[in-house]
């Protein structure tokens, strides 16, 4: 290759001094050249306007969806092989680490938009396989809006900010987006889902993953088997609450994005397990609802999640726009022994991603960037193009063709092999599945499509009480930013095809009717689909988490340092919160370092607060600050954990929570130590399983104020 030549002739004089893209060493980049000291700026001054050139050309377009996202480099190992199912290499080696590049992302809000929305969560893996790239480019949630991609610009554009003023951003509480799904009756299921929790991940840690869509595994007999692909977060699935995640979004709008990163410089690496629900092909017909239906689950009592895998996010990107930004996932990357479904949304995005990357990364030689070059080696007859970085040095780019000896050639040895049906053995080329294929062209939805309520229903059927609220709250809220009487109305009729108890109550709190009666609930329900049944708990703990301890001068060091240290030996980050930045004067007479100042922060940036225990004066600085009695407030009613020792119960009285003598459930995650000194080691234990818990909706929230 002729650039192996040029690298080879490659002089590197000094490495720190600065050039143009020509190389050309340059003297001076303060001031451009001038024709006198105070005269015009002449023309030949090449670094100047190569430098404004550079500058003005730094944006690419956004893109048109999950144009804010976050990434990070890991591995993928399976935990045994999968060649009963499959001849794709990633899964059929135990031994082999398969490097992935993950990106998470919002839908709906620009790159500059805030982390913590109420939207779906992109969950895109590229795997640099041996056999080439694999891209699961999923979401959070394991349903999709709409059944047909020909629908998805209608969609996109309902949910994205008005076109006339361009508002509001992030957000799907608009009149468009209600309009639309309240019109197409077949998103229902997905917006429950976005009205619930799942939408406001705590972190990306703590979130699930889904394929969406029904794909196909072949093995070496050329067997075919459905599978469902689902992302399990070794750190449990965990969300925020809606008022939290408003106000994070002002407070901090990097909130996931900060925790992706920064855990990963903690070393506390995400980790999720890869799981499959697999259906032998025979059983393509066996439920009440269709396979190949993206708006529909395969409900886990119907068929297991089997765990296949582990992987790990263990590296931040160097540079966020050459990276993150420029990796191009596109779903028909696929490797052999792995093959699609009819699912015609699935259909549609075939042809999209590949097209969307052309106008974004501006040509076809996109797939050059390092972060999308396959880790196999590519070669073809492809060429030219914008940005192309080979110089290919073959005489013959075409195939076939004998002044090359016919290289690149076929697998399989050309004529006998490839395009003749399926070959088998595990180094095959890609082959198609041979699905027969038999139809009439028209445009129509298959019958077996048409239900688009009973899953919607066992999704709220199989809710905890706390969920059910947190999801009738968010309907009240989306649709009470909805201008139109009319849409709000069709809506609530829409939510009556669900369950009429969950109509009624949004009814109630956006000033409509109450719905009349439509449909009988079928009253099943999937356990597995609720976040407060222990099942998504996670095994990893509490690494990560955050905690705050509240101190003022003449705090008691131990009272933060023994349980700080206690936390710390299990990954939790403690940040030391005072009146002020700087120390705090501790009662045995030191200085205790203030990590940051109570005003530059907030309880929604953390997981518990702890308040320390000190003196009389300690007590009264911390009670008589409006910043440490609204912060632990603010804690209990978000249903965080709440340790305070000492004569820091005080604080707990200053703040009015709910009387327990009165209010069942009111110490629910609160723990306490009336004892000056150091916390005890139950105390410890109390609060670490009080943090795992997550969140305490055991509390009368109700009687704290918003
Ligand atoms: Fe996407 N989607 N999508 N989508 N999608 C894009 O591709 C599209 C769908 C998803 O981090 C775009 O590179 C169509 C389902 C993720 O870079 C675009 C349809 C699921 C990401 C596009 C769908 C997704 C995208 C925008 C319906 C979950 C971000 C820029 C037929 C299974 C990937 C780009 C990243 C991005 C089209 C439906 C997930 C425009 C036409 C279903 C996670 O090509």
């Amino acid at each position: 290759m002729k650039d192996q030549q040029l690298s080879s002739a490659r002089v590197d004089l000094d490495d720190s001094i600065l050039t143009t893209d020509q190389a050309i060493p340059v003297e001076d980049t303060d001031n451009s050249l001038r024709a006198g000291a105070r005269g015009p700026t002449l023309l030949a001054d090449f670094h100047l306007r190569e430098k404004i050139t550079r500058f003005d050309h730094e944006r690419i377009p956004e893109r048109v969806v999950h144009a804010r996202g976050s990434g990070a480099y890991g591995w993928f190992q399976p935990y045994e092989s999968l060649r009963r199912y499959t001849t794709a290499h990633f899964l059929t080696d135990p031994a082999r680490r398969t490097p992935v590049f993950v990106r998470f992302s919002t839908v709906q809000g620009s790159r500059g938009s805030a982390d913590t929305v109420r939207d779906v969560r992109g969950f895109a893996t590229k795997f640099y396989t041996d056999q080439g790239n694999f891209d699961l480019v999923g979401n959070n949630m394991p349903v999709f809006f709409i059944q047909d991609g020909i629908k998805f610009p209608d969609f996109v554009h309902a949910l994205k900010p008005e076109p006339q003023h361009e508002m509001p951003q992030g957000a799907s509480a608009h009149d468009t987006f209600w309009d639309f799904v309240s019109l197409q009756p077949e998103t229902m299921h997905h917006v429950i889902w976005l009205m619930s929790d799942r939408a406001l991940p705590r972190s990306y840690r703590a979130m699930q993953g889904f394929g969406v869509h029904t794909f196909r595994l072949v093995n070496e007999e050329g067997e075919g088997t459905f599978v469902k692909f689902h992302w399990t977060p070794a750190a449990g699935v965990q969300s925020l609450v809606w008022d939290e995640a408003q106000k994070i979004a002002g407070k901090d709008p990097d909130f996931n994005r900060r925790d992706l990163w920064e855990s990963i410089a903690a070393g506390v690496f995400p980790e999720y397990e890869l799981g499959m629900q697999l259906i032998p092909e025979s059983d393509e017909f066996a439920f009440d609802f269709d396979l190949l239906d993206p708006t529909k689950i395969v409900p886990e009592e119907l068929v297991p999640v089997t765990p296949v895998g582990r992987m790990v996010l263990d590296r931040n990107p160097d540079n966020f726009f050459a990276e993150t930004e420029q990796v191009a996932f596109c779903v028909g990357n696929i490797v052999p022994g792995i093959d699609f479904s009819d699912d015609p949304l699935m259909q549609a995005r075939l042809f999209s991603y590949l097209d969307t990357q052309l106008t974004r990364l501006g040509g076809p030689n996109f797939a050059q960037l390092p972060v999308n070059r396959p880790v196999a080696p590519v070669r073809n007859h492809q060429q030219d193009g914008f940005g192309q970085q080979q110089i290919p040095t073959t005489p013959a780019n075409y195939h076939p063709n004998s002044l090359a000896d016919g290289c690149p050639r076929l697998l399989g040895g050309g004529v006998g092999g490839a395009g003749r049906g399926w070959v088998p053995g595990p180094t095959a080329a890609f082959l198609h599945y041979p699905e027969r294929v038999k139809g009439v062209a028209h445009r129509r939805r298959s019958e077996t499509f048409a239900d688009h309520y009973s899953q919607p229903t066992l999704f709220w059927n199989s809710m905890s009480g706390w969920e059910k609220e947190h999801i009738i709250a968010a309907y009240r809220f989306e649709l009470g930013k909805v201008d139109s009487r009319e849409i709000r109305d069709r809506a609530v009729g829409q939510l009556a095809h669900i369950d009429l108890d969950l109509a009624s109550a949004v009814a109630a709190g956006i000033g409509v009717a109450a719905p009349e009666k439509v449909a009988d609930n079928h009253g099943r329900s999937s356990p597995a689909l609720s976040q407060s049944n222990g099942r998504l708990t996670g095994s990893t703990g509490i690494a990560g988490r955050k905690v705050a301890f509240l101190v003022a001068d003449g705090v008691e060091a131990p009272s933060v340092t023994v349980l700080r240290d206690a936390l710390q030996e299990r990954g939790v980050v403690g940040e030391v919160l005072g009146p002020v930045g700087g120390t705090v004067q501790c009662s045995e007479g030191d200085q205790l370092p203030v990590t940051r100042a109570l005003p530059t922060v907030g309880s929604v940036l953390y997981d518990g607060v702890v308040v320390a225990g000190g003196s009389p004066a300690c007590v009264a600085a911390l009670a008589s600050d409006g910043y440490a009695v609204h912060f632990v407030a603010e804690a209990y009613k978000h249903a965080k954990p709440i340790a305070a020792l000492g004569s820091g119960t005080e604080l707990l009285l200053a703040a009015s929570l709910p009387n327990p003598n009165t209010a069942p459930g009111a110490l629910d995650g609160v723990v306490t130590h009336e004892q000056p000194g150091p916390p005890a080691a139950a105390l410890v234990e109390a609060f670490v399983a009080a943090l795992a818990a997550h969140r305490h909706f055991g509390r009368p929230l109700e009687l704290v104020p918003a």
